[in-house]
């Protein structure tokens, strides 16, 4: 459980740890890796109190991570190939969930299949005056990923990249492989940008059994690792804004 980059990581150990300081720690900084749960412990239970849980592509609440061959070719949550930043649900019509939460039954034997996060705020923060407006106020296509569509379960929607809110924080979505570029450039180059701040900015979980990984959808991008162990398995949920 070491960041790549060195970063400090957003970490902290359940047994210590009172749901507040989880909940101001997640807020501060976007996301916490939570260890040393204990066997039996109600992951959903303890997530739903972040909020409400939301359906998955397949209409189920709790999305299960778990390598399948039949998705050995395709861009896929449900392979053992890496995946590149991006945010979840862009292609879906409303509102994506406010948080993800992962947790592990079996980590990956093999040093691969980490879980890689970042802020992007820092890289906003980068662009200039121009490009900024730019980033509300033009609409893209995003569709489902290749392994999604391939499962029936694909869907479009158009967005901005960040959507502004009254009275409410903004709302990024992103993905390297799913939004549709038309070949231009001002996309194009957002799409580069982002892969080499993430290259540069991520920070890399690695699971043990239990652990819990949480974060800002709204702001945060993710992605993984490859790896070869086919025994790894994570779940998943998707938390609602209260
Ligand atoms: O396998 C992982 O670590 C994460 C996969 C992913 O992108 C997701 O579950 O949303
Ligand atoms: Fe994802």
């Amino acid at each position: 459980m070491q960041a790549d980059t060195a970063r400090p990581l957003s970490h902290l150990s359940y047994p210590d740890t009172d749901f507040k300081t989880v909940a101001n720690q997640l807020e501060e900084q976007g996301y916490v890796y939570l260890d040393a749960v204990p066997d039996g412990f109600d992951h959903v239970a303890y997530l739903e109190q972040f909020g409400p849980l939301m359906p998955q592509y397949d209409g189920e609440l709790i999305w299960s991570i778990k390598a399948q061959e039949r998705f050995d070719n395709l861009y896929h949550s449900l392979n053992t190939k890496a995946l590149n930043p991006h945010t979840e649900c862009y292609e879906y019509e409303g509102l994506p969930p406010k948080y993800l939460a992962l947790w592990c039954l079996v980590p990956a034997a093999d040093g691969g299949g980490q879980t890689t996060l970042a802020d992007l705020q820092p890289l906003y923060e980068s662009f200039s005056e121009e490009e900024r407006t730019k980033l509300s106020a033009q609409e893209y296509t995003f569709v489902s990923s290749a392994g999604v569509q391939d499962m029936a379960l694909g869907r479009t929607a158009k967005h901005p990249l960040r959507e502004i809110r009254e009275g409410r924080p903004p709302v990024l979505r992103f993905s390297y492989n799913c939004v549709v570029t038309d070949d231009e450039p001002f996309i194009l180059g957002v799409r580069e940008r982002v892969l080499q701040y993430f290259d540069d900015a991520h920070v890399a979980i690695d699971f043990t059994p239990n652990s819990i990984l949480i974060w800002n959808n709204h702001r945060l991008v993710h992605s993984r690792t490859a790896y070869t162990d086919r025994n790894r398995h994570l779940r998943r949920v998707w938390l609602g804004e209260i």
